[in-house]
């Protein structure tokens, strides 16, 4: 969790110094899902991810150099440059890609988990998506193809509570989200989003039962971004101001911290300590991103097609 919240930070500050280019999605605020989720699953097992999606990347594993490189357009990053935020992607970590078609990622997992099912090893496929993909014909019918073939997959919704800046209220005619996996038989439990430990209970429970051969689950988490929908000047945020306070208020990150403090279990100078780790690892990948070499004109034409 500390980890993407730095990764996040790190980058929250040159998109706004205008020194990354593209459009940059902040998961700042929705750590808890990507994290408590994870934890659950091995390396063979499959994620699909939004365009809000480096949270689930680091979560799975993906090495934070080669995001930063991809992130800033760099010849060594996971697509070599020319992907940017929302297009990366780690098949040897299991992390099939970050996405900015929205819902796109369901299919995809739909596919992945069949593929799993077909395989007979155990392994399963999570996707995660917002509240507004649910408004999204895919995701309907990968909720349909899940629930019939009762394939091994976990359903994550970031309720994140808007899509841009229309409230999942107004734009969801079934009123609320767990109703549409329910009617198509799949079960689904609704969890704070921003309680780690409520996600990782939630999903541990979720995973142990979709190994176990018994079909999808559903999670909704609902939780809340600190950011505008992408990270701009010009992009008004129409949420009310408040609300957003509230919300920072509930802390994913300081909430567990001040939780394990209480317990006894970290101490300040220990919480010192991880915290200057990640410092230095997120200062390493952006040291790394900023040497490396951007991709040159020819390369345009490369990998454009698998062959
Ligand atoms: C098919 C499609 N429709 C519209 C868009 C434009 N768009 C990008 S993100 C977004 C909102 C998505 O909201 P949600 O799924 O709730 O995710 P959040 O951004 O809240 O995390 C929209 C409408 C798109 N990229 N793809």
């Amino acid at each position: 969790m500390l980890t993407i919240r730095r990764f996040e930070e790190r980058l929250v500050r040159e998109v706004f110094a205008g020194n990354i280019p593209g459009f940059v999605h902040s998961y700042i605020g929705q750590e808890a899902i990507a994290a408590g989720v994870c934890r659950h699953l091995t390396r063979r097992d499959r994620i699909v991810s939004h365009h809000r999606g480096h949270g689930h990347c680091i979560a799975k594993g993906a090495d934070l150099k080669r995001m930063m490189a991809e992130i800033y357009g760099k010849k060594t990053g996971y697509c070599k440059g020319k992907g940017g935020s929302m297009h990366i992607a780690d098949f040897s970590v299991g992390m099939l890609g970050a996405d900015g078609i929205v819902g796109a990622g369901l299919p995809i997992s739909t596919g992945a988990a069949f593929a799993a099912q077909l395989e007979r090893k155990g392994d399963i496929a999570a996707v995660f998506f917002g509240d507004g993909a649910c408004n999204e014909g895919e995701f309907h019918e990968a909720l349909n193809l899940a629930g019939i073939w009762k394939l091994p997959l976990l359903f994550v919704c970031e309720n994140n509570q808007y899509g841009v800046n229309t409230p999942a209220a107004y734009a969801m005619a079934a009123g609320e989200i767990a109703r549409i996996p329910r009617a198509h038989k799949i079960p689904c439990k609704v969890v704070f989003g921003n309680d780690v430990e409520e996600v990782h209970r939630a999903a541990g429970s979720a995973v142990a039962g979709i190994r176990k051969g018994g079909g999808p689950f559903f999670l909704e988490c609902r939780t809340y971004r600190w950011h505008k929908h992408f990270l701009s000047q010009g992009l008004e945020d129409l949420r009310p101001a408040a609300e957003l306070e509230e919300w920072k208020r509930k802390c994913p990150v300081a909430s567990f911290e001040k939780k394990l403090r209480d317990r006894g279990v970290l101490s300040a100078a220990k919480v010192r300590s991880i915290n200057d780790k990640i410092l230095r690892a997120v200062e390493e990948a952006h040291d790394f991103a900023l040497r490396s070499p951007y991709p040159q004109p020819q390369d345009a034409l490369q990998d454009v097609y698998s062959t």
